[in-house]
């Protein structure tokens, strides 16, 4: 297993739409391994491999709770199932240090292929709902951030640039 890198806002390589598995392979297997090997050393509860510069649809996501376990999407479909909106604050490992609220359905039904290629359907409400439309917005090169006014999205894109370049002179 490796740890990789992770991309941060406003890269333009998290702009980039990701590509259906075709096959669910080892290749994919160890992508997926190491794609929670970042997650956890990150803290964070869930990756989309665009944000470590694979362009495939593959998510992971654990949100450390007791009621839900590690969970593998590839390729992701999602439809909504209420029209009732949720407001959660919401961060982004991408877009680091940055919590803003965002507006999205509560209830949703997913699809995807798990470890070995098979389909499984999912039905989420809370804080997964929530995580599976954050990562498959990643699938799409879309970030939490869209969900913002521009005026917000300029003022964290310079408040990181900022940072970026301050740590690269120490
Ligand atoms: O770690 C994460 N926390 C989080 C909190 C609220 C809503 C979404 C998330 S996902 C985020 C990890 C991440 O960037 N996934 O793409
Ligand atoms: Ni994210």
């Amino acid at each position: 297993m490796a740890l990789r890198q992770i991309l941060e806002f406003p890269d333009l390589r998290l702009r980039k739409v990701a590509k259906p598995v075709a096959d669910v392979d080892d290749t994919i297997r160890r992508l997926i391994d190491d794609m929670f090997e970042t997650m956890y050393e990150a803290q964070g509860i869930g990756l989309a491999a665009t944000q470590i510069d694979v362009h495939l649809r593959v998510v992971v996501i654990d949100l450390q709770n007791e009621i839900n376990e590690p969970l593998i999407m590839i390729n992701p479909e999602f439809e909504v199932l209420t029209q009732e909106i949720d407001e959660m604050q919401e961060g982004c490992l991408s877009v680091p240090g940055i919590y803003e609220v965002v507006k999205r359905p509560e209830h949703i039904r997913v699809r995807a292929l798990n470890r070995v290629g098979n389909t499984f359907e999912l039905e989420a409400y809370g804080l997964l709902a929530v995580c599976i439309q954050h990562e498959c917005d990643h699938l799409n090169g879309k970030l939490f951030v869209d969900h913002l006014s521009n005026l917000k999205r300029s003022r964290i894109r310079s408040k990181l640039t900022k940072q970026k370049r301050a740590e690269a002179a120490i």
